[in-house]
């Protein structure tokens, strides 16, 4: 799913303004109580009770991503999101292309306590208004049209609402009285309709491959009926749905997308006009139902030197205990009480209240949890070496399997076998993917569309969850590698890499340090575009959507036989084949990229220099002819229309290069750039201005001071806007790979300017993504720490199961107050995904907390 996530540090300024905004308003204040029902309309826009909200478009649809199971009307019952998608939609199960409403006007209606909104489809000039009303112990839905539906609509458009599979799991439903159980894996009646009656998915793409028969399928109903009761058997899930018209169908949208949801649908009758669906629902609650205390902490535990500060989170409702308590768990299995300190109230962050516990003071070796009230943690050491190997399943297990063209075998386990051997054809032009690459009118390039492009078969990493090569995240993990390689030198080797046959072993030194092998694996794909084009292109990627979903073998994404087009579909002679799955390479130009790239092929050229000295020097070779090139073709102005990534990816460039070959015209450039930059923002470009300090005078060093002191106040602030103290991201993507960054850069400030930034800055940073955070405890690297992710967006999802090493975005700040990420559904990206960018910075970060620690030692 993953798009440019290069691009952090100006996000980090975006986040600040968000903060600001959010204390100015203030999250609290008085609601308006209805007369008829507990559902209150409250200040932050949606109905509240305790142990349910009721959210209506407080969420919208993005066109980030198309449909993120993140909008429309949705329900947060006794504190988890069970439903969402709540709209009118036009198909029974609609998947993540399908085509999504746009809210084109939202009133919330405190006189009459309601909530009505006006969703349009643009392509069908068809509008609906949703009014959501409390009522009796409930609340109604209605879907108003003022024109009949167009004519294509008929039979399609519906009002749906989609429950979370994993909220129902083991638990029953009954339809009109007819009792049934909630589906663990689905296998329902099926219907093969022709792809005339079809609405066209995401710029005509499909999610179905179809095998040239023109034909998609749909779910059948598995239950119909007027009343549907869910879950009665548990009060924390139970829900009561009628239908005051049409009837209500009940599907399983895992028929047709694994990712797909629960979904309660009623039909939209032809034309009628006014009141076309009204539904009630009614969800239970638990009278003055608390959310239970969340007690934060480091699930990796903590170095006896450092900080040791766990964060409660309380609702709103609950009234602070006093005290918190540290015990010890002994050697004889018994709990021995260490500590009982005051807790510290901190205050409101989003929707809960915050207290804080300091056992800073507890220095012995030894394991330890947290009590407070009735509330116990998992238990987590406390001892000088509980850093030590955090970051070995990330290079051990997580990169390896992300190897791209490779067979990655470990023990007795297949990951995947070498995945497109048939990279790549050139793309054509004016095209827009649905993976956030495009096409302009021209190719830029020599190669015609449809030509194959050769070379390209080589290298790189599946970029996420997805499996496409994306030159940005190559660049930044190529960088991020090599950061690490110099400056802790780890020389860690337990992986079996053979370029050459394209195999490699999990679990089994080969005599060569990993990260050299994994440096070279993403220079591979990176050069090989230079040696196409002679620069940077934007990636390579699958060219249609029914192969992009692919959740399985990455071997079997492709047929791995290059095409040709004079076979017939489907027909091979053993070395190509009329199937046109063949990846494609999207060659636009894009002079901040190819800087990036310059920046990454010189970075690597010094890592690889001793162990692969013919790549290095060609990679050195390359980064110096397309730095020339590119300022020949782009010229020496800093180019505004890309501006914060023009500006940057040139400032890598220059920065690299300098390294690289400590040649004055580059440190000439670089200082041309710098200080614009850092007075246009200093967090986004301290990190790369402090890492230049050692190639410039003391002047240098003197001027950037001003800087520093200037950032460091932005980071004290971070303490004002949450009680972790740190960056906390507000994206629709969750910000821990903003936070890893931040803490890197603060380490490089550290080592600078010791006096200023203290190592608390980055310990804080790594104490959050091992489960100092809101919403939960758990620890976002899987494996990593006592509990930790065991399910996330790995290319393995559909298993529920996880990669070790591998590192999640985190929680998701979903509007207006609730931080989520959830730990029993994978296919939130936003939440879940590993990315191959921000794996590459925990290994840095890791060795940087390493590092302080044996310094102060
Ligand atoms: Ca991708
Ligand atoms: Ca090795
Ligand atoms: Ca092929």
């Amino acid at each position: 799913m993953k798009r440019n996530h290069l691009f952090l540090k100006r996000i980090l300024q975006n986040s600040m303004v968000l903060f600001f905004l959010i204390s100015l308003f203030g999250l609290t204040g008085c609601s308006v109580v209805s007369q008829e029902n507990n559902l209150q309309l409250n200040d932050q826009g949606y109905f509240e009770t305790p142990g349910l909200n009721v959210l209506v478009f407080n969420n919208q649809y993005t066109g980030y991503f198309f449909d993120e199971k993140t909008a429309g009307i949705e329900l947060i019952h006794h504190g988890v999101r069970t439903a969402t998608g709540g709209g009118v939609r036009l198909r029974p199960t609609t998947e993540q292309w399908d085509k999504i409403p746009m809210v084109v006007e939202r009133n919330v209606n405190k006189e009459n306590n309601s909530i009505e909104v006006m969703l349009r489809y643009e392509d069908f000039d068809f509008d609906s208004r949703i009014v959501v009303k409390p009522k009796d112990e409930g609340f109604l839905i209605s879907v108003y049209l003022d024109e009949p539906l167009p004519e294509i609509l008929e039979g399609k458009a519906g009002f749906n609402l989609e429950f979370l599979p994993a909220s129902y799991f083991e638990k029953t439903y009954l339809m009109d009285g007819k009792p049934g159980i909630f589906p663990l894996y689905p296998s329902d009646l099926m219907e093969v309709k022709s792809t005339d009656s079809k609405i066209s998915q995401f710029a005509g793409h499909s999610t179905f491959d179809d095998r040239g028969r023109s034909e998609y399928i749909d779910p059948k109903p598995i239950a119909t009926g007027t009343t549907f009761i869910v879950a009665p058997e548990d009060p924390e899930r139970f829900v009561t749905i009628k239908s005051l018209g049409d009837e209500l169908m009940f599907f399983d949208g895992r028929n047709v997308a694994q990712n797909g949801w629960y979904v309660i649908r009623s039909l939209i009758t032809p034309n009628k006009t006014g009141k076309v669906v009204e539904w009630y629902l009614a969800a239970n609650t638990i009278d003055n139902w608390k959310r239970t205390p969340v007690i934060a902490h480091s699930q990796v535990g903590y170095h006896p030197d450092q900080e040791k500060i766990a964060v409660i989170e309380l609702d709103k409702n609950e009234i602070p205990l006093k005290t918190a308590s540290l015990y010890k768990v002994t050697a004889d299995g018994e709990l021995i009480e260490e500590l009982t300190s005051d807790v510290k109230p901190w205050g409101k962050f989003l929707r809960y209240n915050y207290v804080t516990f300091d056992f800073s003071s507890v220095k012995k070796n030894g394991l330890y949890l947290i009590k407070y009230g009735e509330r116990k943690t998992k238990t987590f050491p406390i001892n000088e070496n509980v850093y030590k190997n955090i970051w070995h399943q990330t290079l051990d297990v997580w990169f390896p399997v992300q190897m791209d063209h490779m067979f990655v075998n470990e023990a007795y386990r297949v990951w995947h076998g070498a995945a497109h051997l048939d990279d790549a054809l050139q793309a054509p032009v004016n095209h827009q993917h649905f993976d956030g690459y495009k096409m302009d009118s021209s190719t830029e390039s020599q190669y015609k569309p449809g030509e194959r492009i050769p070379g390209l078969n080589v290298g790189g990493w599946f970029d996420a969850g997805d499996f496409d090569i994306r030159t940005p995240s190559h660049c930044n993990t190529v960088l991020s590698l090599v950061e690490t390689w110099e400056h802790f030198g780890i020389n860690r080797d337990e992986t079996f890499i053979d370029q050459e046959h394209r195999y490699v072993d999990i679990h089994h030194p080969d005599g060569t340090p990993d990260i050299l092998q994994q440096i070279e694996q993403g220079t591979l794909a990176l050069i090989a575009q230079h040696r196409a084009f002679r620069r940077a292109i934007r990636g390579i990627i699958v060219p249609q959507l029914h192969q992009y979903h692919h959740l399985g073998d990455a071997s079997t994404m492709t047929d791995n036989l290059n095409y040709n087009p004079d076979l017939e579909v489907y027909e091979s002679n053993g070395i190509e084949s009329g199937t046109p799955d063949d990846r494609w390479a999207f060659t636009n130009k894009v002079p901040w990229l190819n800087y990036y790239s310059i920046g990454a092929l010189s970075a690597a050229s010094r890592a690889l220099k001793g162990y692969n000295d013919l790549l290095a020097a060609e990679c050195l070779a390359a980064a110096k002819k397309a730095w020339i090139q590119e300022h020949e073709e782009s010229g020496w102005e800093s180019k505004t229309d890309d501006g914060w990534y023009y500006e940057n990816g040139e400032i890598i460039a220059a920065l690299q290069l300098l390294v690289s070959t400590e040649d004055k015209q580059y440190a000439e450039r670089f200082e041309q750039l710098i200080w614009n930059a850092l007075d246009k923002s200093v967090s986004s470009h301290i990190e790369e201005a402090t890492l230049a300090i050692p190639y410039f005078d003391n002047e240098y060093k003197t001027k950037l001071l001003s800087y520093v002191e200037k950032y460091k106040k932005e980071c004290n602030d971070f303490y004002n806007q949450n009680p972790y103290g740190i960056l906390i991201g507000k994206r629709p993507w969750a910000g821990n790979h903003e936070l890893i960054t931040w803490a890197i850069t603060n380490y490089h400030l550290h080592k600078a300017f010791p006096n200023i930034i203290s190592p608390e800055y980055i310990y804080c940073g790594l104490n959050y993504i091992f489960g100092c955070h809101p919403s939960s405890n758990i620890s976002f690297v899987s494996g990593v720490g006592t509990h930790s992710k065991k399910i996330a967006y790995g290319n393995n999802r559909a298993d529920f199961s996880f990669i070790a090493g591998g590192v999640v975005p985190g929680v998701l700040m979903l509007k207006p107050d609730f931080p989520e990420n959830k730990e029993d559904w994978p296919f939130f990206w936003g939440e879940n995904e590993y990315v191959i960018d921000i794996c590459a910075s925990y290994i840095f970060l890791a060795n940087a907390v390493n590092d302080l620690l044996n310094e102060n030692n």
